[in-house]
């Protein structure tokens, strides 16, 4: 069945992780006995090997209630179940947002829950997740999916609360008269609301494909993208692909659209990658009296004028029929699973998202672990040469020649004073470069980030009002923009200097292999822009003035807040690391040369002290020469291992 090919693919990922988690831990061996490494590149490592280890490959389910978006989930990973492990009904089922993962921290099954009380609170929910105390959990009984089951009925739960009490968590949609009740009836007292019990779920179980790193995030129709703004925010542009789902039974409504053009669309940019249509409900166009060839051009219809109404095109619609699919499944029908569709939509998922998603996590391993050993080749290739340097002098020399000896030790001292000379110019201007350095870290520092924030937010208070968003969103992002500024400007100068360095080491003779990296904010300005441009879209977006504005507004706000943070720490931190790599090459060079030197002298000492010492050294040092040059293939080898990429499934 298809859905084994994705499996299949989700296996040859995570086995080459396991694989190249072993290189990372052969070139963290490799440096540490050619006594290359440095407490910053094992930190360097570790992240690398950490960033596989919660490597996820996250595919988020969105749509309006009712649509099948969790009964598809069903059916694409969960029917060896059999059954419906998640809870999908008529009418609004699944009530908050839940995220299907395998943490494997935690020795057992979960299915944790956020109180929806929690929305009262300024904190965002990425910060929640950190405190598991807020959290209620229930264990999940992995042997029985019975248990497992009514379990995850948690996330369907509801509670009816006053109108003011959910007008007080931004829940009210005054045009509604409430919430919105199960199955859309109207709430059970004309004085009470029904509102979900949980604000969000993360459901964590040892399935294979999760275990795996596979990560799915489905998500309640209904205004719940409009009432918690770090769905749109943080979660979906996070997702390595969104599904939209249609019915084909309901058509393309004016509410899909809105969805989709107002948060869906928008969270991908210009760029359709990683965006799935399915069309689903397909069973509901079979028809007896008609023959197939009817059925399937109704469905191709269908197919083309929802392409045509989502304005993408036809190929990137999927007709499937989720509940045929999986009752197929469950049933080992495979007739019926080929009319079901399902196996395409699977397919898709296998043939385009996950190798996607390979490429980005294995170009980042190869890109910090292969700067790693680039460096390490520079640095043996200079070994080599001083190697190769003196075994060339040595071989010139003559063993009774004491005159010739006397004049290479002097010339020696002379090349270590001059060079110690140079060492004390250079401590300078590392003092230079530390002083620029303090200028861009303290701008991109988070307790100014935060401060900024405390200030924006106080500047807020009492306005929480689209207008008074927009004065403040207007703040934080010009204020952001100016930040950027002083780094970008900062960094322009720091490497100016770190050139003049280099320039003068390469004068003096130096091979440093690379040229030193400039470092651009770039890549974080865009995030800003990203973010501003998400920001604006939720600011103008009809669903803001569904629930009650402020709150919803405020909300934002924070979200916004801990979204930007996450810019600008990772900002500090790769600026951070930048400074360190700039300046390795050059600290690794002064140490080579001064070793290098040292060597020299001892080795012109010993050869003076004793006649056959030029003999006995030459070996030696020809010895070294051989081990160098092993210690090269065996690096050549972890660079290749690195490279290998996924195996083809
Ligand atoms: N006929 C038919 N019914 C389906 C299909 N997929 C889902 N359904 C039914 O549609 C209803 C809604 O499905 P859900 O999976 O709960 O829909 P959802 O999009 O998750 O809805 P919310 O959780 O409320 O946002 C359920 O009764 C399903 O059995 C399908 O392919 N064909
Ligand atoms: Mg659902």
């Amino acid at each position: 069945m298809e859905e084994d090919r994705f499996q299949q693919q989700m296996r040859a990922f995570d086995q080459w992780k396991v694989d190249t988690t072993k290189t990372i831990r052969r070139l963290q061996e490799w440096l540490d006995k050619q006594q290359l490494g440095s407490s910053e590149i094992t930190l360097r490592l570790y992240d690398t090997v950490e960033t596989l280890r919660v490597d996820r490959l996250i595919i988020a389910f969105v749509a309006e209630f009712s649509r099948g978006k969790t009964e598809l989930i069903n059916s694409i990973f969960f029917a060896d179940y059999k059954r419906r492990l998640l809870p999908s009904d008529a009418g609004r089922t699944t009530m908050c947002p839940t995220e299907l993962f395998y943490d494997d921290q935690e020795e057992a099954a979960y299915i944790r829950l956020l109180p929806i009380e929690t929305r009262l609170e300024d904190i965002s929910i990425a910060d929640l997740k950190r405190d598991t105390s807020r959290w209620t959990t229930f264990s999940l009984d992995i042997d029985s999916p019975d248990q497992m089951a009514e379990a995850m009925q948690q996330v369907v739960k509801v509670k009816h609360v006053s109108v003011a009490a959910a007008k007080s968590l931004g829940l009210y949609v005054e045009e509604q008269g409430g919430a919105s009740g199960k199955g859309g009836q109207k709430p059970a007292a004309p004085d009470t609301v029904e509102i979900p019990q949980w604000r969000h779920a993360m459901i964590s179980f040892p399935h294979p494909l999760l275990k795996q790193g596979l990560a799915i995030l489905d998500t309640p129709g209904l205004n719940a993208l409009g009432s918690e703004p770090e769905l749109t925010l943080n979660m979906l542009p996070n997702a390595h692909a969104i599904l939209f789902v249609l019915a084909a039974d309901t058509g393309v409504t004016r509410s899909d659209l809105d969805m989709w053009q107002n948060h869906i669309r928008s969270c991908r940019g210009d760029s359709s990658i990683g965006l799935v249509a399915a069309l689903n409900k397909i069973d509901t166009l079979w028809d007896e009296i008609k023959n197939q060839g009817q059925i399937d051009a109704t469905i191709e219809s269908q197919r083309k004028e929802t392409a045509r109404m989502l304005g993408i095109e036809p190929e990137s619609v999927f007709p499937v029929s989720a509940q045929k699919g999986l009752l197929a499944k469950i049933r080992q029908d495979s007739e019926l699973l080929t009319r079901s569709r399902l196996p395409l939509l699977e397919r898709y998922l296998s043939d385009n998202v996950v190798p996607a998603k390979q490429a980005i996590v294995s170009n980042s391993v190869i890109e910090k672990a292969g700067a790693i050993i680039e460096d390490a080749c520079d640095t043996l290739a200079v070994r080599i040469q001083g190697v190769q340097k003196q075994l060339d002098e040595l071989r010139g020399l003559d063993n009774t020649n004491a005159d010739v000896l006397q004049h290479l030790v002097r010339k020696t001292r002379e090349k270590q004073a001059a060079f110690n000379k140079k060492t004390e110019h250079f401590q300078s201007s590392r003092r230079i470069l530390a002083q620029q350095s303090k200028i861009i870290m303290d701008a991109l520092s988070l307790a100014a980030f935060d401060k900024m924030i405390a200030a924006s937010r106080k500047d807020m208070e009492g306005s929480w009002s689209t207008g008074g968003l927009k004065k403040s969103m207007q703040m934080f992002f010009d204020n952001m923009r100016d930040t950027m500024q002083v780094v970008s400007r900062q960094a322009d100068q720091t490497y100016v200097v770190v050139q003049t360095i280099y320039a003068k080491f390469q004068e003096d003779g130096a091979s440093l292999g690379t040229t030193p990296k400039m470092f651009s904010v770039k890549k974080y300005t865009d995030e800003f822009y990203k973010l501003y441009e998400e920001a604006e879209k939720f600011r103008n977006s009809p669903v803001t003035t569904m629930t009650e504005q402020s709150f919803v507004v405020k909300k934002f706000f924070i979200s916004l807040g801990s979204h930007a943070r996450v810019i600008v720490s990772k900002a500090n931190q790769d600026v951070d690391n930048w400074l360190k790599e700039i300046m390795q090459p050059l600290i690794k060079q002064v140490n080579e040369s001064k070793q290098q030197l040292e060597q020299q002298l001892e080795t012109l000492n010993k050869i003076n002290d004793s006649k056959d010492g030029l003999q006995t050294k030459l070996k030696e040092i020809e010895g070294n020469h051989v081990a160098l040059e092993a210690q090269l293939k065996e690096l050549k080898n972890i660079d290749k291992a690195l490279r290998i990429p996924v195996a083809v499934v």
